[in-house]
């Protein structure tokens, strides 16, 4: 048999490019969230795969995009920062890009300066011409030696392996960091939190969703009557304006209700319990200004 091999591995790119799409693909578990709204993802989050010969540690990062503030400028050092760790690079690319663009030639100038073994994934190939795939291959080919180019659909399965059998090339013998049945290093706080995030961000529109913080404050686990085990979750969003609260919790509202109950499903489907989860919105200005706060985006090893 071969040896065992093990490594940790950051997916990064432009904003929504699908990066934490390929990733749930890759654990084959709706690990962290998805949405078309740049600055989906906050923080680095750890995500496991197990593999016969291998085990894979995945850092999802938050997208490279132009920072206007506090938040962003702690996301994208959170993204740099993750480098510094891992043994492999997914960089991600959107296939519809005509050229190499300004911010994937930024990303290219710091992946030179890391040095690190990288893979080029060209996502979205569903929204192009096969010929134009593989004029972006060779105008990437001349930009960096990467050590594979490999063109996908971040949420179709039969990618997901042909991804994971290349990583695995790239990696030295090495040990399972994590138990077999861990499969992240968020707590179950933070992906409830995550989840009402996610459907916040999915159903709002404009500058609301991106101005949201959401807080679990309690979270407590009983037993039903019917001894059937029960999670109780009390959460809040945060918003930075008195009219975006108005807008989460919608007419009647409906809004609101909807987000809670979206979060709901899912996260009964994650957790594999029943769940009761209460919403509030609440109005706090500076929240992303609050050094307590953006702590939690930063990175940490
Ligand atoms: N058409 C198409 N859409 C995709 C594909 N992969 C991902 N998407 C969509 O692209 C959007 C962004 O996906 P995410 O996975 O949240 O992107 P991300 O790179 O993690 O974004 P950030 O966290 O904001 O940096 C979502 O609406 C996905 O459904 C694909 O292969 N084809
Ligand atoms: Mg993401």
């Amino acid at each position: 048999m071969s040896e065992f091999k093990s490594g940790f591995v950051s997916i990064i790119g432009r904003t929504n490019v699908g990066k934490s799409t390929l990733l749930n693909n890759l654990i084959k578990e709706d690990v962290v969230i998805t949405a078309n709204k740049p600055q989906t993802t906050r923080m680095a989050i750890r995500a496991i795969a197990n593999r016969e010969n291998s085990q894979i540690i995945f850092i999802d990062t938050p997208g490279i995009h132009k920072p206007k503030n506090k938040l962003s400028e702690t996301m994208i050092d959170t993204t740099w920062s993750s480098l510094k760790d891992v043994d492999v690079v997914l960089f991600m690319i959107e296939a519809t890009s005509k050229d190499v663009g300004k911010g994937d030639t930024y990303i290219l100038e710091k992946l030179k300066e890391i040095h690190k073994k990288t893979i080029l994934i060209i996502n979205k190939i569903d929204l192009i011409k096969k010929e134009d795939v593989l004029q972006l291959i060779n105008k990437y080919k001349e930009t960096y030696d990467f050590s594979a180019i490999i063109p996908i659909e971040a949420g179709k399965r039969k990618y997901a392996d042909i991804v994971l059998d290349e990583i695995e090339k790239l990696l030295k013998p090495g040990p399972r960091y994590y138990e077999e049945d861990e499969y992240t290093d968020q707590t179950l706080r933070q992906m409830a939190e995550e989840k009402i995030r996610e459907k916040a961000l999915r159903f709002l529109d404009d500058e609301v969703p991106h101005g949201i913080y959401v807080e679990v404050e309690s979270f407590k686990n009983r037993k039903t009557k019917q001894k059937e085990e029960i999670y109780d979750i009390d959460a809040t969003i945060y918003c930075k304006r008195e009219s975006h609260k108005g807008i989460i919790i919608g007419k009647n509202g409906q809004m609101l209700k909807k987000i809670g109950q979206c979060a709901r499903v899912d996260l009964e489907k994650i957790f594999g319990v029943k769940i009761n989860l209460k919403v509030w919105v609440k109005v706090d200005p500076k929240w992303d200004e609050n050094t307590q706060i953006l702590k939690k985006f930063k990175y940490t090893n």
